[in-house]
């Protein structure tokens, strides 16, 4: 895999993403999309990986946004290309079936909050700073911000940062619910990696069908949602390690040995 502008590292059943173009504070210019598209290609079919963590080079930036020198010049034609290869790679994280936790230690502006949004969890150092400034650009947030932010904050909030375009502290985003957990900047990497272990001791496929169920869940009314729920409920049963977490719950027995199948 010839990766320029993201590092992909493996430890256990982790994986530890890092957007690496710290001179342009991670700034997402198409090589970089591209390079992230590669690397979720081969999370997808790595089971041996239960969580991702997803972060950027530096303690500076997580995302600066979409790459402003690249977009500046482009014309319509080549817009549209930039934009949909953007939107195809936050969608296939967003569809990973594995949960991906975003490790934000510094700027997560325009597309860097929107890739953040595309996690299934954000942990911000202290440090860190979130905002769609698009509006000032002269363009509307196109990788999914008005519609990710306006899911996880409603719609009154997202329309306030939309439309303002302020850059919010990491306190005010845990204020609004836009991340889970703040912690120091030295500590970031260890509380995601503890966090995305936690996850990666229950049942692989038991997450993904979690992920699953939340996500197609939120997107429909709450009948088809628990129709979705019980879809997924029922999959677990066709797996092992269903088997295996309830015979290790009756035998009293606090090791589990979940195989991901
Ligand atoms: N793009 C390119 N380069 C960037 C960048 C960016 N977004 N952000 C920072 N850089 C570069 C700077 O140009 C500078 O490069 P040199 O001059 O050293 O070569 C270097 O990173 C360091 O940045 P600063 O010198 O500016 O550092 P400061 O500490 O003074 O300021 C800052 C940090 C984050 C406040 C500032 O850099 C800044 O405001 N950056 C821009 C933030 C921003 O506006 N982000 C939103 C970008 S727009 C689309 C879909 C989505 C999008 C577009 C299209 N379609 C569907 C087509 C998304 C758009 C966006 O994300």
């Amino acid at each position: 895999m010839e990766l320029k502008n993201v590092i992909l590292e493996k430890e256990g059943h982790l994986a530890i993403v890092t957007i690496n173009r710290p001179k342009a504070l991670n700034a997402l210019n198409s090589e970089t999309l591209k390079d992230l598209d590669t690397v979720l290609e081969d999370l997808e079919k790595d089971s041996n990986v239960y969580a991702v963590i997803l972060t950027g080079a530096g303690e500076k930036s997580f995302v600066a946004g979409a790459d402003i020198a690249e977009m500046k010049d482009l014309n319509e034609e080549q817009g549209k290309e930039f934009g949909i290869l953007g939107n195809n790679v936050f969608r296939r994280l967003e569809k990973l079936d594995k949960p991906v936790i975003a490790a934000v230690s510094g700027f997560a502006l325009g597309g860097g909050c929107e890739l953040a949004m595309s996690c299934d969890i954000r942990i911000a150092s202290v440090k860190a700073k979130f905002g769609q400034p698009e509006a000032g650009l002269g363009i509307t947030p196109g990788f999914g911000g008005t519609q990710r932010l306006a899911r996880i904050v409603g719609p009154g909030k997202a329309k306030e940062l939309i439309y303002t375009c302020d850059i919010i502290n990491a306190e005010e985003a845990y204020r609004i619910g836009l991340v889970n957990k703040i912690v120091e900047l030295e500590n970031l990497i260890d509380e995601a990696k503890a966090m995305a272990n936690k996850i990666a001791a229950n049942a692989p496929k038991a997450v993904a069908y979690c992920k699953d169920a939340i996500d197609r869940g939120m997107q429909v009314d709450i009948d088809a949602a628990i129709l979705i729920e019980a879809e997924d409920f029922g999959k677990c049963f066709a797996t092992e390690d269903q088997t295996e977490g309830m015979t290790a719950f009756l035998e009293r027995r606090a090791e589990k040995n979940f195989q991901n199948k």
